[in-house]
């Protein structure tokens, strides 16, 4: 087995984790689903569609350094601290983050290896994809764990020619990216702003608006890339091929602790602007620290599965996880891209619960499990019950009593296989089995 433990302060073994051994503490909160991840290293699987995708856009970066391997337990000072969050940033709280111990958590983005890869100073830039983990929603593209792909690329002050401006040799370096003038980005924001998105005082604006550009056409290199090879892909008999719609893309302006300016990049796909990266320039304080002061550059993070249900028209995130071979037998990556085609649709069923929070626990609060309540505390639960028959958990009613000021929540679970039709009796005895464990766990009472 990968996990074994006695206590909350006891410690612990992962499979993956070559031998090494965790001491856990009343932070805690990773449950055995998740460690079992540790070990599956899906980007790494050949002929995975993440290992696909993960590829295709390492060829539009030729000559990085690419990280594949970097394991997933990371300090709180790599994945917080290092990045500039500060001590009481949402993303540290245990309702959003996997926690061994009070120091120890499961990366929750790549990023949490940023200082560490800057401090190698690799040229001319480095991307690394990893598994990433994080408490969050239930639904056809929220995941427990995923993947990431970072990107950074800096240039040094002290080696600019003599003759030339720092901002003339990276507006150079622009020039060699492959421009899409026929792609309809909007953009329309300016690259900084004095309140919204501003520059760093370190940075001057003319290296800034050059660093900006040469990140937003290599990211628009990434996108159009896979766009073409998803236009391209031959169609199965029982796909229907998508609409050939023109691409659109948008840039918006975004807030990072550790990048300022910031941006997001997002995709219109299925009639919705679906976000698929955040990236910015680089904090001169991230580069002090890891000792190459004189650099200027920047970085993204981008969601593989994202990205790669863009390539394949993967309709579902949990499909990534499948050991069916009739997902994994459509994928290799030694044939043209090809759509996927989905196996036959099982039939959803619906299931709701009611239930009265415990008395005081009506926010949501950073608390743990039993005396805040924080809705991942349902998803999880619901993750730990029923895996992934569960497709997706809504909250569907909520009130609180006007006299004795309760808090009363309904939620719906659709359960649905993506191999199978369930058995009425295996929806029911899951259901039961969440009910059960809601009470138990959360301390709530069933309406
Ligand atoms: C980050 O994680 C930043 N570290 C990205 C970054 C890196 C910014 C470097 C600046 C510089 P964010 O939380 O938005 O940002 O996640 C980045 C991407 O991961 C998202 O755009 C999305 O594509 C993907 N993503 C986020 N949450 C999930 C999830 N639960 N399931 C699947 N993909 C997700
Ligand atoms: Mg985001």
């Amino acid at each position: 087995s990968c996990y074994s433990s006695s206590g909350p302060t006891s410690s612990i073994a992962i499979e993956g984790a070559d031998g090494k051994t965790y001491k856990t503490d009343e932070w805690m909160n990773t449950p055995p689903s998740i460690l079992s991840a540790v070990s599956k290293r899906l980007h790494l699987q050949p002929d995975h569609p993440l290992a696909i995708t993960r590829q295709l856009i390492e060829s539009r970066f030729p000559g990085y350094a690419y990280h594949n391997a970097l394991f997933p337990i990371v300090t709180t000072h790599q994945n917080f601290d290092s990045l500039g969050f500060p001590p009481d940033h949402p993303g540290r709280s245990r309702t959003d983050t996997y926690y061994i111990n009070s120091k120890t958590v499961l990366r929750t983005h790549t990023s949490a290896h940023q200082a560490d890869t800057f401090r190698a100073n690799e040229t001319p830039g480095y991307l690394i994809s990893a598994d990433v983990y994080r408490r969050d929603a239930v639904d056809r593209s929220h995941y427990p764990v995923f993947h990431q792909m970072e990107g950074a690329m800096t240039w040094d002050r002290d080696s600019v020619p003599a003759g030339s401006t720092l901002a003339q040799q990276i507006w150079a370096d622009v020039a060699k990216i492959p421009a899409h003038p026929g792609l309809a980005a909007q953009d329309p924001n300016p690259t900084m702003h004095p309140d919204r998105n501003p520059l760093q005082p370190e940075h001057a604006a003319d290296e800034v608006e050059a660093v900006a550009a040469h990140l937003k056409r290599s990211l628009e290199d990434v996108v159009v890339a896979i766009f073409t090879a998803a236009r391209a892909a031959t169609t199965t008999p029982s796909g229907d091929a998508p609409p050939d719609e023109p691409l659109q893309i948008r840039w918006v302006e975004a807030y990072f602790p550790f990048t300022s300016p910031s941006w997001e990049l997002e995709v219109f796909w299925q009639g919705e602007w679906l976000e698929v990266l955040g990236s910015g320039v680089v904090r001169h304080s991230i580069l002090a620290a890891a000792g190459v002061p004189t650099r200027i550059g920047w970085a993204f993070g981008l969601g593989l599965e994202r990205i790669a249900m863009l390539l394949f028209s993967i309709p579902d995130i949990r499909l990534f996880w499948s050991e069916d071979q009739r997902f994994l037998s459509q994928f290799s990556a030694s044939k043209p891209i090809a759509r996927f085609a989905p196996f036959s649709k099982y039939p959803a069923c619906f299931k709701d619960v009611s239930f009265w929070l415990p008395v005081g626990a009506g926010g949501n609060s950073a608390g743990g499990l039993v005396a805040g309540f924080h809705e991942n505390d349902v998803m999880e639960l619901v993750r730990d019950v029923a895996g992934d028959l569960a497709e997706d958990v809504r909250l569907v009613d909520e009130f609180t009593h006007p006299k004795t000021g309760r808090r009363s929540c309904c939620y719906r679970i659709n359960y649905r296989s993506l191999e199978r039709t369930l058995t009425n009796e295996e929806t029911n005895e899951l259901h039961e089995r969440l009910r059960r464990t809601l009470v138990g766990r959360l301390g709530v009472e069933l309406r």
